[in-house]
């Protein structure tokens, strides 16, 4: 199965490609995405270290003024009905200036320096010629600083979302008690094109997107200012933190390497850590949980979410964490499935996206959280376990994790980029 399976992940990827980075998935997806672009990176640099460089510069050449990396970028030649909302919606001109590639206002996890560093990884001495690290460095510490000085909404040294399409995970359950606050806009307001490509019962619903449409129109009409006050929805979220953290390790690495002092990541490493487990932490539940800015109180929900920050280096609370994972919630040791969301809970949807369902880049985050902090054993099981997933159900979007049953869109590429570093 190996060999077959690498090469059929390889296809994917290949297929997916746009000349300049790699589309999540053709038809649902026809842009380049944030995150995706850093998972993909992941698998990519396996079998061209130069596309997997390539796509993380198309990102950061999108990247704004401000620093911000836009969540999406959009690619001019693809029609506008392609996808909803398109660049007629975000207006990014306004504030990046015509010749900037048009781009969503809004943000996703920062996984990007931690792929840098392990695309780097995969080919030092081409990446030393092309200049590769040299010229990232400055633009993810700009990303960083964007992130630390103007999204941190609190007093608790924590980033903030202000979008549910910032965590990634669209429609968790985790962001239904923010959202019910916002009033959606009617559907018969914008025209969603994500039905024309997947089943309606494994997408968000259209109150779901009423509401992320009002969130971000709101944002986009206040010129992308981050202010708390103008934003309905704000939200420290685990995973983006967590993400935060391991990024700031691999900064540190990149910096080594660049000939900059590694010594300020390591320190900011150490403050997010704190910050992350003194904020988020919840003991009893032996989960991180998200905090409510407006509210000031947690978010408690069984978003997978609240294991991710296993990927930060010497955190100390690994061990409760880990046992919540093999425990009936989540059932790591047994599936090797990690479900969306808590298994147990009345909330859990098997197929409807981030309500339940499997997805491939958190599989690999726990994968690789779970080797950091020594859990080998379980980490070669989930490893095994999205293997078998990916190879039966044809690279899917997600898969159902009790039955490993394929659903979303087929040949997606974050799934097939795991399935490659997985197998390398
Ligand atoms: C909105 C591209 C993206 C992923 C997200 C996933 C989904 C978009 C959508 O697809 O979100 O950004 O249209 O539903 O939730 O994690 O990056 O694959």
């Amino acid at each position: 199965m190996t060999a077959a399976l690498h090469r059929r992940a390889g296809h994917v990827l290949l297929a997916n490609w746009r000349g300049q980075s790699t589309v999540p998935a053709a038809g649902l997806y026809p842009h380049q995405w944030s995150w995706d672009s850093a998972f993909i990176a992941l698998g990519l640099r396996h079998l061209s270290p130069l596309r997997a460089q390539r796509e993380l510069e198309a990102l950061f050449g999108a990247q704004w003024p401000d620093g911000r990396v836009p969540h999406i970028v959009f690619d001019r030649i693809v029609p506008a009905v392609a996808y909803f909302p398109g660049p007629e919606f975000w207006r990014s001109e306004r504030e990046t200036g015509p010749r900037h590639p048009a781009t969503s206002g809004l943000i996703q996890p920062p996984v990007h320096a931690l792929a840098a560093w392990k695309t780097f990884l995969a080919d030092p001495g081409l990446a030393r010629t092309r200049g590769f690290l040299p010229r990232l460095y400055p633009r993810l510490r700009a990303w960083h600083a964007y992130l630390t000085g103007r999204r941190a909404f609190g007093s608790r040294g924590l980033v903030s979302i202000v979008h549910p399409w910032e965590s990634g995970m669209d429609n968790s359950p985790a962001w239904d008690v923010p959202l019910s606050r916002v009033r959606p806009v009617p559907p018969d307001r914008f025209t969603r094109r994500d039905l024309g490509h997947a089943r309606e019962a494994e997408r968000p619903t259209d109150d779901d997107y009423g509401r992320y449409v009002r969130l971000a129109a709101a944002y986009r009409d206040h010129g992308y200012a981050d202010e708390l006050s103008r934003h309905a929805f704000a939200v420290e979220d685990p995973l983006t933190n967590a993400l935060l953290a391991a990024s700031e390790q691999a900064m540190s690495e990149i910096a080594a390497e660049v000939g900059a002092d590694p010594e300020p990541h390591a320190a900011e490493l150490e403050r997010l850590r704190e910050a992350l487990v003194n904020g988020l932490f919840d003991g009893g539940d032996g989960v991180f949980h998200a905090h409510d800015v407006h509210s000031g109180l947690p978010l408690r929900s069984g978003s997978i979410a609240g294991l991710t920050p296993l990927v930060v280096p010497g955190l100390p609370v690994a061990d409760a964490v880990v046992k919540t994972a093999l425990g009936d919630r989540f059932r790591l040791g047994e599936t090797g499935l990690p479900p969306s969301f808590d298994l147990t809970d009345p909330l859990f949807e098997a197929h409807r996206y981030w309500r339940g369902a499997v997805w491939f880049n958190i599989g690999w985050l726990l994968w690789h959280g779970l080797r950091l902090h020594g859990a080998t054993e379980v980490a070669a099981t989930v490893r095994n376990a999205l293997l078998t997933a990916a190879d039966n159900a044809g690279f899917r979007e997600y898969v159902d994790p009790l039955t490993g049953s394929g659903h979303g869109v087929r040949d997606f590429s974050w799934t097939a980029a795991v399935v490659l570093d997985l197998l390398t």
